[in-house]
């Protein structure tokens, strides 16, 4: 099971701290939210953020794109240091062709999908990413209650990997007890962000906790 802390839910008054703290106490990659006010209506990480935490770890990036036209802007998160790039086929227009660009930029392809897209929205596309990552909250903020009908469709993501190999990544509300239950159901890796890592003591511990009970 791999454990994602959601990097806009750290203290940015110590960024470098929390990432040096988070690597060391087992993070597998640092999940990066980049929000444009327009896809969803929040900010959040930028950049000059990325690249901040890409300066205090060796461990993978994972820059979730939450803008409109992510394709016209992949050179700069690939530029920053992103190892996975997600996007939302509900933000762009040529989903694949952003997906291919993706992995010819050197990154692995990820395909992050809303509550409200159904499976059969990206089933065609499984074959070129490497992740697929279900948000079991509507995208834009942290902090938000788990959206119940989106099991469903974990469900059937993890019986597709049997034909498909990517990794299934759930982002949004995964608290100790959720994670549990669809690392059960056969997801991989999980966002954690206030639910169960910020705001809930030592990092390590946290963290150790979770992977014994799953
Ligand atoms: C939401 C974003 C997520 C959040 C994460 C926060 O749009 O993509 O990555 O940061 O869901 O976790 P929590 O436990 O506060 O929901
Ligand atoms: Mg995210």
């Amino acid at each position: 099971m791999d454990l994602y802390p959601s990097m806009m839910c750290a203290d940015y008054g110590k960024l470098a701290d929390e990432v040096r703290a988070l690597d060391a106490a087992g993070a597998d990659s640092f999940h990066c939210d980049v929000m444009d006010g327009s896809f969803v209506p929040n900010m959040t990480m930028g950049l000059m953020d990325i690249k901040a935490v890409r300066a205090s770890t060796s461990k993978p990036l994972d820059v979730h794109l939450m803008i409109e036209d992510p394709l016209g802007k992949l050179d700069l998160f690939v530029e920053a240091g992103a190892d996975v790039i997600y996007i939302h086929p509900e933000s762009e227009r040529f989903v694949a062709k952003a997906l291919l660009a993706i992995r010819d930029a050197g990154c692995a392809p990820g395909l992050a999908i809303d509550p409200d897209t159904p499976v059969a929205a990206i089933e065609d596309m499984l074959p070129i990413v490497d992740y697929v990552m279900v948000m079991t909250v509507n995208p834009g903020f942290a902090g938000q209650s788990f959206l119940e009908f989106t099991l469903p469709k974990i469900a059937q993501l993890a019986e597709l990997k049997r034909a498909h190999d990517f990794t299934l990544v759930i982002d949004g509300a995964c608290a100790p007890e959720r994670i549990r239950q669809l690392s059960g159901m056969g997801a991989d890796a999980f966002v954690l962000g206030t639910s169960a890592l910020f705001g809930h003591g030592d990092y390590a511990q946290s963290m150790s906790r979770l992977r014994a009970q799953a």
